[in-house]
């Protein structure tokens, strides 16, 4: 079937470089450490290696702020490393795609340097300015990390817009001189043998050029703009000319990063002119099942039927339509076993009832790094220990209103650095990651779980991971098959059927840890089918009745 695509049925596993694995031991991952640890990622059974930013950057948001897209940054290693990497990476035959980040550089990249030297620097255009409104801003914006969207420079009395951290000036796309730029670039990585690209909040290219002030929300202080620059009406005439001035020519997969996309547009941006555009899109709805829409730090419970409503939502409306990328978590989000699951009594039940869900979706499965392990939230008692820039404006601002213990509660919950400690490989100094003093410091539960230990227990969460990547590759109607929910009414019970030519799948996910009993629909009959993976070996149930225990996930196979 033409529809068929390899990356389609890969498996993706996402590297964050700098906690992944320390070479040199200077306490900072690098390019020779995940040439280090190929064969480990190897053995996990992925097929493509999806690579965090590796090019050079002062790193105010660790690489997400480029200071030169054909370079690599001095901790990383060199560009030779990089051409290592992809050959290595080929030679175990799996792919390697890298981070696209062009809606915004560092301020340290010299077209930033040239256009901030005056207003008729033939650089100047590269970037948005603005003259302010009176002694304001151009508009209220809030920027997505706190603060104005607009930085003031003095020496040309204009301002900049700046999206993200004040060190992240967003480029203008207007200009198809910056356009080409970033083009070349592109092809310059695709013709060293990359295999694609996940493109940074790619759909925040176009902004509405009348800039209008956002609505300001209860206890805001700025703006929100975001209707006014996501999804922007140029959007798909950048995205279809990068199509076909770069994308076109390789045979790639691309996955946009596209908060507030919709499926409508994760549709239309999949194709231009019969060519395959956008392949697949992170989209954020299901990270708002357990926190307010629009303030990812204001919690509440995990709602399950809106997470089923969000997957019912984009499987049925992507089915023969596009594709889907599946997610939990990444190095933005909490750990997916503390947030979604339970990291204390039932972790390895919860890890390995996650690990179903991202394996028998309709989409690309995304797993990040130490999620196989069953990695965990941390607690930094001191902000001193936070790492990234959000959290640590988060916890600058919110704390001139509020007591620090709350705003510290917040952190613990919802900070993006709890994902980005360190990779813990064994119970040994530095979990084994660096002989030295680690940038981020460690989650002090290493000891109990590490890759060492994981690989030698029959029964641990990796060992779980490996053979449900192995299930999802021998069972293709776990990744072709029409997907539809089944218990719908249930609160507590994700489950649904995967049907594809004759094969028929159900799968059962206890979302919680209470024992409970369903009874299945009349049309499954259930001694029909075979359990081909569980995450426990004590399995009960009858004719029309499941006994479920904590957090227990089924995979059925119709014989
Ligand atoms: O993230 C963009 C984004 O919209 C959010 O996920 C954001 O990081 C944050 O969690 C807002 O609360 C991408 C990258 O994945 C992120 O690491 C970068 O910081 C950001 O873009 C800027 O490049
Ligand atoms: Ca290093």
């Amino acid at each position: 079937m033409s529809n068929q695509k390899w990356w389609k049925e890969a498996v993706v596993y996402q590297i964050y470089p700098r906690s992944f694995y320390d070479s040199n031991n200077d306490g900072i991952g690098d390019i020779n450490g995940i040439i280090k640890k190929i064969d480990y990622i190897k053995d996990l059974g992925v097929d493509v290696i999806w690579l965090c930013p590796i090019y050079k950057s002062p790193n105010a948001d660790n690489g997400y702020d480029i200071s030169d897209y054909k370079n690599v940054m001095d901790e990383f290693g060199e560009i030779e490393d990089v051409d290592k990497l992809i050959k290595e990476v080929h030679n175990k035959g799996m792919k390697i795609i890298l981070d696209l980040v062009v809606n915004h550089t560092s301020d340290e990249h010299n077209w930033f340097e040239k256009s901030k030297q005056s207003t008729d620097s033939a650089f100047r255009d590269y970037y948005i300015w603005k003259d302010g409104n009176g002694d304001l801003p151009p508009n209220n914006w809030g920027s997505i990390f706190g603060g104005s969207a607009w930085k003031y420079d003095q020496k040309t009395n204009q301002y900049y817009l700046h999206l993200f951290d004040v060190k992240q000036p967003d480029l203008n796309w207007e200009k198809s001189k910056v356009r080409n730029k970033i083009y070349e670039n592109m092809r310059w990585w695709l013709d060293k043998g990359i295999d694609g690209f996940r493109m940074d909040v790619i759909n925040m290219l176009s902004k509405d050029l009348n800039f209008p002030d956002g609505k300001i929300m209860r206890n805001e202080k700025y703006g929100d703009g975001s209707q006014y620059f996501l999804n922007g009406p140029k959007l798909y005439d950048y995205l279809s000319e990068m199509g076909e001035e770069v994308l076109f020519d390789y045979d790639i997969m691309t996955v946009g990063e596209t908060p507030g996309f919709g499926l409508v547009n994760a549709i239309k941006f999949s194709k231009h002119k019969g060519n395959d555009l956008l392949n697949m899109v992170f989209h954020f709805e299901h990270m708002s099942v357990d926190r307010d829409n629009k303030n990812k730090w204001v919690n509440k419970e995990i709602d399950l039927k809106l997470l089923k409503d969000i997957y019912e939502k984009w499987n049925k409306g992507l089915y023969k339509k596009g594709w889907n990328a599946i997610y939990l978590g990444n190095h933005d989000q909490p750990r997916i076993v503390s947030r979604f699951g339970s990291d204390k009594q039932y972790r390895k039940e919860s890890a390995k009832m996650l690990a179903t869900l991202l394996l028998t979706m309709p989409g690309t499965p995304y797993l990040y790094q130490g999620d196989e392990i069953g990695m965990t939230n941390v607690k930094f008692d001191d902000i001193g220990k936070y790492r990234d820039v959000e959290t640590i404006n988060h916890y600058r601002v919110k704390t001139k209103s509020r007591p620090k213990d709350k705003v510290m509660q917040q952190i613990y919950r919802t900070s993006r650095d709890n994902a980005r400690t360190p990779m813990q490989w064994n119970k040994n100094v530095n979990a084994g990651f660096s002989q030295s003093t680690p940038w981020i410091n460690l989650n002090p539960n290493y000891k109990e779980i590490n890759v060492e230990s994981s690989l030698k227990e029959s029964d641990s969460i990796l060992n779980y991971y490996k053979k449900m990547i192995k299930t999802r590759k021998n069972n293709k109607g776990l990744i072709y098959g029409k997907f539809d929910t089944v218990l719908y009414e249930n609160k507590s019970v994700f489950a649904y059927i995967r049907t594809y030519e004759k094969q028929k799948y159900l799968i059962i996910l206890n979302f919680f840890e209470n024992y409970l009993q369903i009874k299945l629909p009349d049309n499954i009959k259930i001694d029909e089918y075979n359990i081909i993976i569980s995450n426990y070996t004590n399995n009960e149930y009858n004719n029309k009745n499941i006994a479920l225990k904590p957090y227990e996930s089924l995979v059925f196979k119709l014989s």
